[in-house]
């Protein structure tokens, strides 16, 4: 094997091997070349004068199997003679690529990034080709000095690597809520629930979405089959009807839903805008705020007056919401406001905990709020901070004409 072999036995084979005839690049081109080569020192070829570039540390390895889609393409062109950087040609898949080059000391170093990454499960083929710079003439101590103003060019290397299977990414609940449910303490109702799913690699990938109380999964299982209060079937929103007994105290209640794909995967709780590195998000369920702090808010305020009559906020998500805990990123929250006897909505505040934060979602059109009049209010925020890792609880809270409260968004209320 290769890579028991003394130093000096490694050297004598690199130079018999590697650099005869068409040098390295082409000694080691071809699927069945031994990886041993690639990434070796080469302190002993420079002694040996070419005049023509060849490659060393490649990354990913010629015939590397599984390599992330988002791998950088790296390796060192170097040469006995300075490598002409406009020489350096380098495709990727057939398409030409602009590298990052880097002068060092045996020649120039070479990294490509893709911007859109690798196709997953495939043979991504690189070819390199790149050249000497021609002497100012005479001074070239071998060889025909008739030669030295010609440049010295690779013969094209290529080589191969593969990329890894697709990830099956987990799921998201993109909006929820409770549509037209009106609980009471004296008559219980019917409890509606929503959930409008997507994902990333195919959006029927999700297979159901539960419910969960107090961070423990309960047996209710949304739907999306038509029949569960969801409207239309296979339309990626999941929907359950709950016939909910008289005798629940008059409270704001938690509930969170959690949607899960064929691979099985979880997606984050709802209702929590979670801040995490995308990995990190994907790898172990947000830490759930304690049912008791959630409910120690004045927010709730009189759940008992003037029922009938006041707002009703239906549904609300965090769309396109993307938080790194290092650089922030977007905050966008839309929610679906109206009142049941027709009054015109003044105002949809998001709260923190149980504190308003004086920001209004609009209804104008301009907040990401799709049309402008439309019940969907909106709040866009770009944040360039970093913001602790957590998963964070917001509300909203809508306000009609008449002072008139909504339940706050996304409590289950009884009335
Ligand atoms: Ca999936
Ligand atoms: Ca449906
Ligand atoms: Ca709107």
């Amino acid at each position: 094997m290769l890579h028991t072999m003394s130093r000096a036995g490694m050297t004598a084979l690199m130079i018999a091997g590697v650099l005869t005839a068409s040098v390295a690049g082409a000694a080691i081109t071809g699927s069945g070349v031994d990886e041993s080569w690639i990434g070796l020192q080469t302190d002993n070829i420079g002694a040996t004068p070419s005049g023509i570039p060849y490659l060393t540390n490649i990354e990913p390895r010629p015939g590397q199997e599984h390599v992330p889609v988002d791998a950088v393409i790296r390796f060192d062109i170097v040469c006995d003679k300075e490598v002409d950087t406009n020489s350096i040609a380098i495709t990727v898949d057939g398409v030409s690529a602009t590298p990052e080059l880097e002068q060092t000391e045996a020649g120039v170093s070479v990294e490509v990034t893709t911007e859109q990454g690798f196709t997953p499960e495939s043979e991504v083929i690189v070819t390199v080709d790149a050249c000497s710079v021609a002497d100012e003439g005479g001074g070239f101590p071998w060889g025909d000095p008739s030669d030295d103003e010609e440049e010295r060019c690779m013969e094209t290397f290529s080589y191969s690597f593969f990329t890894e299977a697709p990830v099956n990414v987990p799921p998201r609940i993109t909006i929820a809520g409770f549509g037209l449910s009106r609980l009471t303490e004296e008559q219980g109702g019917t409890l509606q629930i929503l959930a409008l799913t997507a994902d990333d690699e195919d959006p029927s990938d999700v297979l159901s979405v539960r419910v969960y109380y107090d961070g423990l999964p309960t047996p209710i299982l949304l739907h999306d089959d038509g029949r569960h209060g969801d409207f239309a079937a296979n339309d990626n929103l999941f929907g359950c009807e709950i016939e909910v007994a008289a005798g629940f105290s008059k409270s704001a209640y938690l509930l969170q839903l959690r949607a899960f794909d064929r691979a099985g995967n979880p997606s984050e709780f709802w209702p929590y805008v979670t801040v995490a590195a995308r990995a990190e998000a994907y790898a172990r369920p947000p830490a759930l705020p304690s049912y008791e702090e959630m409910m120690a808010v004045a927010l709730f305020g009189d759940l008992g007056s003037e029922n009938a009559a006041r707002p009703q906020i239906h549904f609300g998500g965090y769309l396109d919401t993307d938080l790194d805990p290092a650089s922030g990123g977007t905050f966008k929250l839309v929610a679906f406001a109206d009142s049941p006897v027709g009054t015109m909505i003044a105002s949809v505040e998001l709260y923190a905990g149980s504190e308003p934060t004086g920001l209004l979602l609009q209804d104008n059109g301009a907040h990401g709020d799709f049309a402008a009049g439309d019940g969907v209010y909106g709040i866009s925020l770009d944040i360039d901070t970093a913001i602790p890792s957590g998963s964070y609880l917001l509300s909203i809270v809508a306000r009609d004409v008449m002072g008139r409260l909504s339940s706050p968004w996304p409590y289950v209320t009884i009335q």
